[in-house]
């Protein structure tokens, strides 16, 4: 359905919600477009899968006409960690003594000779991991269907405002469809097969189990019940399956199901492991009697009030925000979408709807793999179909785990963003472990990765193993979430406590570089290239923003003997904001770097995003700097790299060149079902890019927002409400021919904000919600304001634009 920028989901206003006001401007067409559609059934899990999730538990759905495989996984079902055959020792060196001699030897050593190789490095202070483990695959679970495969009118559709695949055809005179979800109220997938029509379905159902653990089927009160243990750490899993059919007879096999002549098979399945994310043992109850009672409960619901429940369920956080970028939908069809923007045959009016379309996918994505209670989204979010998964689907800490939820609270998805401070939290006894045993350090910390069993130590990779700045990026997440929620008992019984740990730990750790007498980082690395130094612009970077985060919280919460001792450390600290002769942000203290490279990372721009020390108004010369780094590095890279550089460029206002490197994005790293190829798939790169669009409409600090700041030209007319800025402030815009032409601003609290508009203040209008003039005091293109809690406020251009 064409919409003029409405939207096909019934978007209630409210103070956290409001939509654009009432009069959107007259003309702008709009297909609020939900749906990935495609024509065929997939055949490779990477590339064609359909995702649905609940944090906890994912599903893909291929769609096969004669076989239809399910994927489902669960976040806890994990090799490695403690039971471990290869043992387990959280990356622990055995002695630590020896260890920290040897890391005081290579600091002592960079000290003097400024670089060391990554292969000398880690030698001495590099070690190979036992027992990492790698994330599963819980089961598949093949339908085996016995009607032909002639079939027409295909489609296979994720439909992400309601979170349903749904996969149909016909058949002569029977219309087959089946449609899958993952319910996180009763936590549970379903899938339901119906045939309506002359002919009935007839299938087997036979569930698919990875050969590396222990499997038993058994039948309870009608349900399937598999359970076993992992060979390899002994974690127990369970898995109940509810097979009910409508019509025809439905017979249990051996271990599955064969089904005549149905009208309808619907499955309802639970799975769980006895994992728990609880330092040294991480393992808990055995999840039967829970399964059995939520597998009951489900039943009870029954198919369709599960399905109630779930859509709701998850309207309630996606429908939040709309994005509406000008187009008149020529394709609905995904593949062609994608495949016209690879091939560049696509018009500036389909790259915008795939734009739209990939944009939401993020939030979808997020939502379905990052829900309260769960563990957070790995590098595959919640999806895998590996028994060695790529980097073992873990969590990577040197950029990957933080560019999964750069986009929560942005992008209104602030409780999806609650898992990655939960384990956080949960990582602290094995980092504080890490800090005393490898740096005799207080405090927390760990290096480049993490799994699910607490590791913080080392691994032995030359050119990726040492990045323990890692706590301090993590840290941040937490005080950007007061930023936005501005929740402060959130800040003093969360966030304090983890970012005080990470800044004692820097405190302790940062050494007085002898030939400048500055604080530093040594030995320190800038990811993934060069050698060893001195104080890495990143590290410098990551580690001042830690500090100066950590002193404001500590003046805020009256913390007075915190905030004088991290000011002192901060006074001595080596900013890591060099610029360097050919005009760059120097990636290295020494003025080293080289202009060809095209290396994928670019953390010496950490100051400019994710944090904010660098900016075009208050440090135009560095902000300068980083557009020669960025220029010389290029726009390729692999996908989260491409997702880095949109946010990059946004920050730097130029929002051709973001929209040039989403663009990049899709054509060259995204997989048909619009997954984030780095390769393989990674899902950061999908997080990342939704995090950039959304700082291309609306950036923000403390008090200040900036409406518009990196429009692209490919944008001229478009829409976008319930995005979140800093502050908890909620606004929605509307623009034409590139320019502002309304934006309503909401919060439900009271507060003063600066605003700064795209053009001169003077050109528009400011009014409260009833429509009445206010006082505003205008400078320039910022204009500051008092909000008053729950009203909304509406900025209006003058005239026609
Ligand atoms: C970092 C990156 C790689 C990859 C891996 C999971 O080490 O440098 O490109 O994303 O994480």
């Amino acid at each position: 359905m064409l919409t003029a920028c409405s939207n096909q989901t019934d978007v209630t206003p409210t103070s956290s919600n409001p939509v654009l006001a009432d009069s959107a401007p007259g003309s702008l067409q709009c297909n609020i477009d939900h749906s990935l559609v495609f024509t065929t059934p997939g055949n490779e899990w990477e590339a064609h899968s359909l995702p649905i999730g609940n944090g906890y538990m994912g599903a893909t759905v291929l769609g096969g006409i004669a076989k239809d495989k399910l994927n489902i996984s669960e976040k806890t079902l994990w090799t490695g960690g403690p039971g471990s055959r290869e043992g387990y020792d959280f990356g622990w060196p055995e002695n630590t003594g020896s260890y920290q001699q040897s890391l005081q030897d290579v600091t002592r050593n960079i000290l003097s000779t400024r670089a060391m190789s990554p292969q000398d490095v880690a030698a001495q202070i590099g070690r190979d991991p036992r027992g990492y483990g790698s994330y599963q695959s819980m089961l598949d679970i093949d339908v085996l269907f016995e009607h032909q495969s002639d079939v027409s009118d295909y489609r296979r559709q994720l439909d992400m405002a309601t979170g349903l695949v749904t996969v149909s055809y016909q058949q002569q005179k029977t219309r087959y469809v089946r449609q899958f979800f993952v319910n996180y109220p009763s936590q549970v997938v379903a899938a339901q097969y119906t045939a309506a029509g002359s002919q009935r379905l007839s299938a087997t159902v036979v569930p698919m189990l990875a050969d590396n653990r222990s499997v038993n089927y058994r039948w309870q009160h009608g349900h399937l019940v598999i359970s076993g243990n992992l060979h390899d750490n002994q974690l127990a899993y369970e898995i109940q399956i509810a097979a009910t059919q409508h019509g025809g007879v439905l017979t249990p096999t051996e271990n599955g199901w064969k089904v005549d002549n149905a009208q309808s098979l619907t499955l309802m399945v639970v799975s769980a492991t006895n994992y728990a994310n609880t330092y040294p043992q991480y393992r808990g109850e055995h999840p039967h009697k829970m399964l059995t009672a939520r597998l009951a409960a489900a039943q009870s619901k029954g198919y369709s009030a599960l399905r109630d429940e779930h859509i709701a369920d998850h309207q309630a956080l996606y429908s939040r925000v709309n994005l509406c970028l000008e187009h008149t939908p020529v394709n609905t069809n995904t593949d062609a979408l994608l495949s016209a923007v690879i091939n560049d045959t696509a018009t500036p009016a389909m790259r915008r709807q795939l734009t739209q379309l990939y944009y939401q996918f993020g939030r979808y994505l997020l939502i379905a793999s990052s829900r309260k209670g769960a563990l957070p989204a790995n590098l595959q979010g919640v999806w895998n179909n590996y028994t060695q998964a790529p980097w073992s689907a873990d969590y990577h800490v040197n950029i990957n785990l933080q560019m999964n939820y750069w986009l929560a609270d942005m992008t209104n998805l602030s409780e999806a963003g609650i898992p990655l401070f939960d384990f956080v939290e949960g990582l602290r006894e094995p980092a504080e472990q890490t800090a005393g045993r490898l740096f005799n350090a207080p405090g927390w910390t760990l290096l480049l990765n993490t799994n699910i069993w607490g590791f913080t130590g080392l691994i032995s990779w030359p050119t990726a193993f040492w990045q323990p700045e890692a706590n301090a990026w993590l840290a941040a997440h937490f005080y950007q979430h007061y930023l936005y929620s501005l929740d402060e008992t959130f800040l003093q019984e969360r966030a304090w406590p983890v970012m005080w740990g990470a800044a004692r730990f820097w405190m302790h750790a940062l050494v007085t570089d002898p030939t400048s007498g500055m604080l530093v980082v040594a030995p320190s690395y800038s990811p993934e290239h060069g050698d060893f130094t001195v104080g890495a612009a990143m590290s410098q970077q990551i580690v001042g923003a830690l500090l100066r985060d950590t002193y404001k919280t500590a003046v805020k919460l009256g913390y007075t003997e915190h905030a004088a001792e991290l000011a002192d450390t901060l006074s001595a600290l080596a900013s890591g904001l060099n610029i360097g002769q050919y005009g760059q942000l120097q990636e290295w203290q020494a003025d080293i770097d080289d202009m060809t490279s095209q290396h994928r990372h670019i953390s010496h721009l950490y100051a400019l995003h994710p944090d904010q020390e660098i900016s075009p108004e208050r440090t135009p010369e560095l902000a300068e700097a980083a557009k020669h780094t960025l220029n010389a590095r290029g726009d390729g890279g692999t996908g989260w790299s491409k997702a880095w550089k949109i946010n990059f460029w946004a920050r730097l206002y130029d929002g051709d060149r973001a929209n040039k490197l989403l663009i990049e994005q899709l054509r060259h790293s995204t997989l048909p079902n619009l997954w984030d190829n780095h390769p393989p798939f990674q899902i950061d790169g999908n997080f990342g890019a939704t995090a950039g669009i959304t700082e291309m409409l609306l950036q923000s600090q403390p008090g200040a927002l900036q409406l518009l700041p990196a429009l692209p030209g490919d944008w001229p007319n478009g829409q976008v409400s319930g995005i979140k800025a800093m502050g908890d402030i909620t606004v929605a815009m509307a623009w034409q021919s590139g320019q502002l032409a309304e934006a309503t601003i909401s919060s439900p609290r009271s507060q003063q904000v600066t605003i700064t508009l795209p053009l001169d203040a003077g050109l528009f209008e400011f009014a409260d919600k009833a429509g009445n003039r206010i006082a505003v005091t205008q400078q320039g293109r910022r204009v500051t304001l008092a909000i008053s809690a729950e009203q909304s406020y509406r900025i209006q251009r003058k005239g026609k634009v």
